[in-house]
This record gives structure tokens, sequence and C-alpha cells, in this order.
């Protein structure tokens, strides 16, 4: 049995609990070159030239030409297959702390919450930190310090509230760590265990994605899909990556 399949198999024994989850068990986390196998286009490795030769299924945001509201993200890229749906960020780092993801489950742009994107409505997030940083004694932040691997845990918005669908390091995210790219900029990547989010969140078909990335105080920073400020106003909207789940 595959490593993710394992992980995948722990993870939804916990989701499947529902509302009587018990508290989240420490996991061993898979890290770059770990034994996870990856018999698709995409590599979990740290080397992001794979992408490059992505020519089917793959959805790709770059920060339009102009003056946005949030710059630090560069790229934004999607890929899925059976197994997983891959997601690849370049970005600025400076002062990052976080990158969520948000996720359109039914593709209505009208429906969820739609306060961060023109024309996008999403039901669900995850939050996971990508950078480390020293807090002082009240756990504010002061210096920020080094890559770390991308671990959300995935939240989903209801009526009652945000709830948790899957904790972090329950091995639904395979992620590289930040390595240098060129010109400052920084990238990752990762992936999604699709067995553990379709649990989750009753994936299937097509669903849309943005990115979202915050500094060490909860600002944006980054964000993709977007459009430039002159576009915003003459009333352009933001649609969301759209993946299609083979
Ligand atoms: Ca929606």
């Amino acid at each position: 049995m595959k490593k993710f399949f394992a992980l995948a198999a722990v993870a939804a024994m916990f989701i499947a609990c529902g509302g009587e989850k018990p508290a989240p068990q420490p996991q061993p986390q898979p890290g770059v070159g770990d034994e996870v196998e990856f018999e698709g286009a995409i590599s979990i490795d740290g080397q992001y030239a794979d992408w490059d030769a992505v020519t089917e299924n793959i959805q790709v945001a770059t920060l339009p030409e102009g003056e946005c509201r949030y710059s630090q993200l560069k790229t934004f890229k999607l890929h899925a297959d059976e197994n997983f749906i891959y997601v690849y960020c370049e970005f600025d780092p400076t002062n990052t702390l976080v990158f969520v993801p948000y996720f359109d489950l039914d593709s209505d742009a009208t429906t969820g919450n739609t306060s961060k994107w023109d024309g996008a409505g999403y039901e669900a997030k995850a939050e996971g930190d990508i950078w480390t940083w020293t807090l002082d004694a009240d756990e504010n932040p002061v210096s920020q310090e080094a890559p770390k691997a991308w671990d959300p845990a995935f939240y989903e918005y209801t009526d009652e509230g945000t709830i948790e669908v899957c904790p972090a390091s329950l091995g639904a995210v395979i992620s590289s760590t930040p390595a240098p790219t060129k010109d400052g900029l920084y990238a990752f990547e990762a992936a999604l265990v699709r067995e553990i989010l379709d649990d989750a969140y009753g994936l299937e078909g097509t669903f849309t994605m943005g990115m979202i990335q915050y500094d060490m105080d909860w600002m944006y920073i980054g964000q993709l899909p977007c459009q430039s400020e002159d576009a915003r106003m003459e009333g352009a909207l933001e649609e969301m990556l759209t993946v299609t789940l083979p």
C-alpha cells in the first residue's frame, strides 16, 4: 500500500466520525523525497521543472500588469490527477506567514463567502503556515525565520460558523519547503490528497480555487487570480481557477 493511502485511511477514520471527532493525533509527515510515489506528471520533490511539461488539465494565474491590491503572490498553478490536486505558488516571501486556498465547492460565484474576490463565492478554505517566526512572550511575531513545509487544516463555512473538517498533520497535504527560484522569489509545490478532501468536501466534477498569501499580522499581501486596479474599476471579475477532477 502506498504511504499516502495509509495516511488517507487514518484521516478518513477521523473524518468519518463526524461530530464525534477524537482529538487529532500527530501522524508521520511525508517529506520531500519520502516514500510517497507520484505516478502522474508532477512529483512533490522541490524541483519545479515538471510543472513546465504539463500541458493538459493545468490552470495558471499570474499577477497582471499594472497596480494590483496585493502583489507578492506572482504565480499560482493547479493540476489534478486521479489521486491528488497539485498546487504551485511562486511568491515574494517578505513578511509571509500563511497561505490560504479558498474553494468554491459548488462552482457558483453567487453562493458562499464573496468578500475576497470580485465575482467569486467560496464555501471552504485551508490555513497553514509557510514560514516560521520568532515570537515574543505574548506570542506576537518578532522576526521572520525560515520557510517550512505547508501543512494546512481544512475548514468549511456553514450556517453554524466555520467548521474544521480536517486538522493539520493528518496527511491531507504533502508539500515541499519553499525554496528560492529567481529575483528573490520563492516557490513551493504541494499535493492535496483527493481521498481525504473527497471525504471532507464531497468533491466531484469541477470546482474553483483561489489562493491568498497573508503576512504575520494576517493582512493580505498576495492574491491570485486577481485583476489590476484599472481593470477592477472597469468591472472586470476575478474568477477563481477551475479544477477539473479526472
Ligand atoms: Ca459558491
